[in-house]
């Protein structure tokens, strides 16, 4: 009986993220089509449909559902978080940041553009990113809904968000007395935030109460820690393999990391609380509509690279 009904709510999480990748890449492709001035809108679609994962999009997507919302609604919002995600991979990569060659296995936007035409693509996904949210948003959900995903938007891009998280990374480049309180700090603001970002705003759009909506804030929150101490570990784990020893390139540099602040066998178990704690939010659901975001959470806790 239990095997049966475990049958029943099996979910193929593979499947899932899969088809949402495909329907986000074919929404991508028509929201930022090639026209004049040519130059910018090629470099903008190079890094947008360069094929990451699109795990913030489908967050956004799987949040709607799982609040009673469909795909289409939360589209434009999913769109929006791809988009912003992209501008900071350009901006990231650009030499004045961390000066980077390749993304996503491709040479990075500047270095296929050069970097006036990079700084500018990254712009134009940002501010792109509003506009379509409310564009095409506005007609099929209220727009205090709409406002209230823009806000969400706004803050978590600004001196509050994105940009503190990269500005206190900058800062501590070098600083070997980085301590887990700034490693946190830093993690939360540049990859949790706009995974939180994501799930709101596709609760919001899918009409989630205001319970609902702080169970999926703190449920991102999270999984956006978790993303970063799992990098972390399998920086240590994986270095270690290829070297047969002990002494991982993490080790080596001085950027601060969580096993390097707190151990490896504790980061380890500072990953599992925090895929418990993510899980535990997502309780309050129904499992058959959670399923998708129990997935996501299992995905980056359990992932091998
Ligand atoms: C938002 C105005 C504004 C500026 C941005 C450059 C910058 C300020 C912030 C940097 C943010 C950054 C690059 C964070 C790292 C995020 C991260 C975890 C990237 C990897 O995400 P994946 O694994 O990548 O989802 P794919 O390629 O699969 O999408």
């Amino acid at each position: 009986e239990t095997v049966k009904e475990k049958k029943d709510f099996e979910f193929d999480f593979k499947k899932y993220m899969y088809s949402k990748a495909i329907s986000v890449n074919e929404a991508l492709d028509k929201a930022v089509p090639t026209h004049y001035p040519e130059k910018i809108h090629e470099s903008m679609r190079y890094s947008l449909l360069a094929g990451g994962k699109r795990v913030r999009p489908t967050l956004c997507i799987a949040a709607c559902e799982l609040v009673g919302g469909t795909e289409d609604l939360a589209m434009p919002a999913a769109c929006a978080m791809e988009m912003i995600h992209t501008m900071t991979l350009i901006h990231d990569d650009l030499p004045c940041m961390d000066n980077d060659n390749l993304r996503r296995g491709k040479p990075t936007n500047h270095k296929a553009f050069g970097e006036d035409t990079a700084v500018l693509a990254g712009d134009a996904l940002l501010s792109f990113a509003f506009e379509h949210i409310a564009r095409s948003t506005s007609k099929t959900v209220e727009s205090e809904r709409v406002l209230r995903v823009i806000c969400e938007l706004g803050k978590s891009m600004g001196s509050e968000g994105l940009v503190a998280g990269q500005i206190v990374d900058i800062a501590s480049e070098g600083d070997t007395s980085v301590d887990l309180k700034t490693l946190e700090y830093i993690h939360l603001h540049k990859t949790a935030v706009l995974l939180e970002c994501s799930v709101v705003s596709g609760a919001i759009i899918g009409g989630a109460s205001e319970e609902e909506i702080e169970r999926t804030r703190r449920y991102a929150r999270c999984v956006g820690l978790l993303f970063q101490v799992v990098d972390d570990i399998l920086d240590v784990t994986k270095t270690s393999e290829e070297l047969g020893k002990t002494a991982g390139k993490d080790l080596i540099s001085d950027k601060a990391t969580y096993p390097k602040l707190m151990g490896l066998e504790k980061a380890k178990e500072f990953a599992v609380e925090l895929v418990n704690k993510a899980k535990e939010e997502l309780s309050y659901f129904d499992p058959v509509k959670a399923a998708p975001l129990l997935g996501l959470a299992d995905y980056i806790a359990f992932r091998q690279n």
